[in-house]
């Protein structure tokens, strides 16, 4: 009988949907698993075969860890809400819920044609109600939420209030936008409006004044990676720095717990060491500068407190608040112009680039060290984000305030006398280090910090600024809150109304608030997001429902929030709903939190390494505050599979003809080289027919063959459509069956690797499965395996494969799995074994990898369950010892005969037995050996 992978795949997809086979409840007598892969946004363009890579090799993983006796979660959904769909929407008028409901169906076709182990009970959609209803509670928990820093928690807002009520701002320490001080009674004595206001300040979700990349044609806030030389990427708009009231996420008070997080978890160094980059914790001193002649003063952060008395300049970032009430009346309309022209920077292109640019503000600083008046300018190298936006300029010290003081020709002071300030000495990173700085005593301050090192001299002035009360010691970090308002159609409403121009949450009992319908998914005339045009979209507070906007009275009846949330909101929760996902009630109940705690092995692109792999593992930290996750990190072990590239094809048209020469060939004519679709090549040869059919272009084309062949040319590139290189998996499923697809993106390479997609190998693997099939069934169908007792050769061959593939597993080297299947399925061909506990170990060892195939012969093995609820079989050293060993016999190093000895013989038996052996005497010759080497388990050489 044929290995009829096609049959064999359509009866066990539909016999896997009967049995229910991968549906998984809360058992509580096993011990839990839970496998999770990135979930995909569903595009049009469907699926092409790098998409599977990290989605087969944790569905492997989840198979055999079912097979180990673990309750395996393994759970799939869409990533629904997104802008492709939205931008179809403006070209075309089609709603996004419809485009995103086909991809999601042609999804589900070809998901489904893999034979995923999947749970589809469980399938969430994050534009679905039920789903972001979550994802509005959590919002609107954000936003009830302040972030106490003594108890490293977040806190009811209630409370703050409390305390407010009680004493103020006094002794409080909490994470904030701004450092406010006022008294209980001030508290008191402020209006609705401005305690609302005052609370902004705190909240973990608050309305912020931040810059943002605004693309006015586009109507819509820019992420920064969207924006490129001052246009946007999609459509090359202008792109200006704008101030833009904004919801964002208080994620930087979670700063030091995301660092500490990442020691506890099982990620790759280089992905721990980006977040780490990304978070940027430094520690540095805070200090207050008064501004000469006026009561005014700022503050400046640095790292390099000892620096002080190298200190020439300051500089305060353009949108400073300082800006404008330091820049003097003769200063007003440069420091205007200068303004203007940094507008058009992204903060991105700011960092990179080095030009030196800056205008002088007219005020003078004091340096509370040396009492001297120091000039203030403005430079967009300082950015206004970061610290406190101002900074001390030590040209000496620092590259880019010694690039900055050469442009303008300010002072260069070294710390130590005769300190080498030429730019050759400067380290980009470092400045000058010259440790022992001079300084110390002046007549203003009677800091001595001679002879000590740069690390004491920073310590010696931390103290100094405590005790004189200059300012303090304070940790910085990096990483910055979240912009969290998008001027968008599809994504999750805000359940949010203004009243007075204040925003407050809709009752919690009436969430989900619902994506209103629009007629134009475009910002409205008057530069409002798209949701400015429902005619629907206002809040009865007495209903509790949304009416119509005609009857907005503001007394009972207010306007909705128009923004919509970002991509990352929906995806930020969605591990803890699979553990629950039908639940009206909460995100997900305690039972199940309880029972599948976080998710064990998660597997992903790079790409997410600072975006949804931050603001998940903050919203789970957050959730873990409110007592809802319980789990303080959301991923355990995380795995990044590699990129899978396109093998691109060539055709060479032999200039101003439309005849194609082959590529062995193209050497001898003047050619172009053009594109052609893979998928009308096969194993490099272009099928001719095909492609004069392909475009009408080349429907006369006329070819000089090679062999009778045309040859095309290849070269690994991105896969993209563009380039013709796109392999889409439901072809080789078709051709080769789902089995050989999943073996053989196993057997590309180690899955963490990128590599190209080459579907000159597909046939091998193939085979292999052929060949497996034929250990079961001869040509004449007689189902072959049978009771008996196995011999030695065939248990070591499976053990050996038992060993080795368990042991891959669990280091995901997939493809050398794939090897040693191979070689053992040939090792028992080769022993003609038909013995049933032998085959039956093979078909438990095979299931995680081809479970169509493996399902088919386990039941032919006369098993009336699924394979998948087999045992995984545990291997025994004692078959795969060595019964004997060869040794090659030389003498004075020349190899002569071979002998066998047992595996556990000692020196002394192998020696004598050399001796005694008869050719020996030969080599021998009578002569008395000088010396017997023998390197264990190789050689034994005789030394005449
Ligand atoms: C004086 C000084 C002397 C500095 C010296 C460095 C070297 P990290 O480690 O990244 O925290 N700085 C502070 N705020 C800034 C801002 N908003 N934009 C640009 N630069 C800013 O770097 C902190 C250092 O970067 C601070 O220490 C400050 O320059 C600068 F030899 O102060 B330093």
């Amino acid at each position: 009988m044929e290995y009829n992978f096609r049959e064999i795949e359509k009866k066990w997809q539909q016999k896997w949907v009967e049995n229910r086979t991968y549906k998984v409840t809360e058992d509580e007598s096993k011990q839990k698993f839970y496998v999770l892969n990135m979930f995909p946004y569903p595009s049009g363009a469907g699926l092409h075969v790098g998409h599977p890579l990290g989605y087969i090799a944790s569905d492997i993983y989840a198979r055999y860890k079912r097979l180990q006796g673990f309750n395996v979660l393994n759970p799939m959904g869409y990533d629904a809400y997104g802008l492709p769909a939205e931008q179809y929407a403006i070209q075309t008028g089609q709603h996004p819920a419809i485009t995103t409901a086909a991809n999601i169906n042609r999804y589900r076709e070809q998901l489904d044609k893999i034979g995923f182990c999947f749970d589809w009970d469980r399938e969430i959609r994050t534009c679905e109600p039920g789903y972001y209803h979550w994802t509005q509670w959590a919002f609107q928990k954000m936003f009830n939420s302040y972030y106490d820093n003594d108890k490293q928690q977040a806190r009811s807002v209630a409370e703050l209030v409390a305390a407010f009520e009680q004493q103020g701002t006094e002794g409080l320490n909490v994470a904030c936008s701004e450092e406010l001080s006022f008294t209980a009674d001030e508290w008191k004595a402020k209006t609705e409006k401005e305690q609302q206001e005052t609370l902004m300040n705190y909240r973990i979700a608050y309305l912020g004044e931040t810059m943002v990349n605004w693309c006015p044609q586009l109507g819509t806030v820019l992420a920064n990676d969207e924006v490129v030389d001052g246009v946007s990427v999609r459509g090359g708009y202008p792109v200006v720095q704008k101030k833009m009231r904004q919801w964002c996420l208080r994620v930087s008070a979670y700063a030091q717990r995301l660092l500490d997080g990442l020691d506890t978890i099982n990620w790759t160094e280089s992905l721990k060491e980006t977040q780490r980059n990304w978070i940027g914790r430094s520690e540095g001193t805070e200090v207050r500068f008064k501004v000469k002649d006026s009561d005014l003063e700022f503050t400046i952060f640095t790292t390099r407190a000892d620096t002080m008395f190298g200190v020439t300049f300051m500089v305060l970032a353009p949108e400073s608040e300082l800006v404008p009430l330091l820049t003097t009346e003769s200063q007003k309309a440069e420091v205007e112009a200068y303004l203007d022209r940094t507008k058009k920077r992204t903060e991105r292109e700011r960092i990179s680039d080095r030009r030196v640019t800056g205008v002088f503000s007219g005020s003078y600083a004091v340096n509370p060290f040396t009492g001297e008046a120091v000039p203030v300018w403005i430079s967009d190298y300082v950015l206004a984000g970061y610290g406190t936006g101002a900074i001390m300029a030590v040209p000496a010290h620092d590259s880019r305030d010694y690039a900055f003081a050469k442009h303008f020709n300010l002072p260069i002071i070294p710390l130590i006398e005769g300190c080498d300030v030429s730019e050759e000495s400067f380290d980009a990173k470092e400045g000058i280090v010259c440790n022992s700085p001079k300084a110390g005593v002046t007549p203003y301050c009677d800091l001595n910090l001679n002879g000590l090192t740069v690390k004491e001299a920073i310590a010696a002035t931390k103290t100094y600024v405590k005790a004189h009360n200059l300012g303090r010691v304070k940790v910085n970090y990096r990483l910055r809150d979240a912009i969290f308002s998008r001027q968008r159609y599809w994504g999750e409403p805000f359940p949010v109304y203004y009243k007075g121009g204040m925003p407050y949450m809709i009752d919690e009992s009436k969430l989900p608030l619902e994506l209103p319908e629009v007629d134009k998914f475009l910002p409205t005339e008057t530069g409002e997001p798209p949701l400015g045009h429902a005619t629907k979209w206002a809040w009865d507070v007495e209903k509790g429902e949304v009416v119509e906007n005609a009857k907005i009275d503001n007394v009972t009846v207010f306007p909705l929030e128009l923004n919509t949330m970002p991509g990352f909101a929906g995806s930020s929760a969605y591990y803890l709903r699979y553990m629950d996902p039908h639940n009206n009630e909460a995100l997900v109940s305690e039972k199940a939190d309880r029972y599948w705690q976080s998710v064990d092995l998660y597997v992903g692109g790079t790409e997410h390494a600072t975006g949804h792999l931050i603001y998940s593992r903050f919203w789970n930290k957050f959730l873990h505050d409110l007592g809802v996750s319980i789990t303080e990190e959301p991923f355990q072990k995380l795995i990044n599979q590699g990129m899978i590239q396109g093998r691109s094809n060539f055709v060479y048209r032999i200039k101003d003809t439309n005849t194609f020469v082959s590529f062995g060939l193209k050497g001898e004519y003047d050619v172009t080289p053009i594109h052609v679709d893979v998928n009308i090549v096969s194993n490099d040869v272009l099928d001719v027919e095909a492609f004069k059919n392909w475009r009408p272009e080349y429907n006369n084309a006329e070819f000089i063959l090679e062999d009778g062949k045309y040859i095309c040319g290849w070269a690994v590139e991105k896969m993209s459509k563009s380039m013709y290189n796109v392999v889409n998996p439901d072809m080789i499923v078709e051709k080769y069956g789902a089995d050989t697809l999943r073996m053989y993106e196993m057997f590309l390479g180690p899955v963490e690797q990128s590599k190209p997609w080459d579907t000159n190998g597909i046939d091998g693997v193939h085979r292999f499965l052929k060949k497996l099939w034929n250990l079961f069934y001869d040509r004449q169908d007689n189902f072959l395996p049978a009771e008996g007792e196995a011999t030695k050769e065939e248990l070591k061959a499976i053990h050996k494969l038992i060993k080795k593939v368990t042991g891959d597993i669990e280091a995901f080297s997939y493809n050398t799995s794939v090897s040693a299947f191979m070689i053992c399925v040939n090792e028992l061909t080769s022993l003609k074994c038909r013995n049933k506990a032998v085959l039956s170990n093979l078909i438990v060892v095979l299931a995680p990898f081809a479970p169509h195939l493996a399902e088919e012969l386990w039941e032919a093995l006369g098993n009336a369950t699924s394979v998948c609820d087999a045992h995984w079989p545990a291997y025994d050293e004692a078959y795969l010892k060595e019964d004997t060993v060869k040794y090659t016999i030389s003498f004075n190093g020349k190899a002569r005969f071979v002998m066998e000895f047992p595996a556990d013989a000692d020196n002394d038996t192998i020696q004598s037995a050399v001796m005694s052996e008869e050719q020996s005497q030969k080599w021998i010759a009578g002569k008395t050996p000088k010396k017997v080497i023998i390197v264990p388990k190789k050689i034994v050489n005789i030394v005449l």
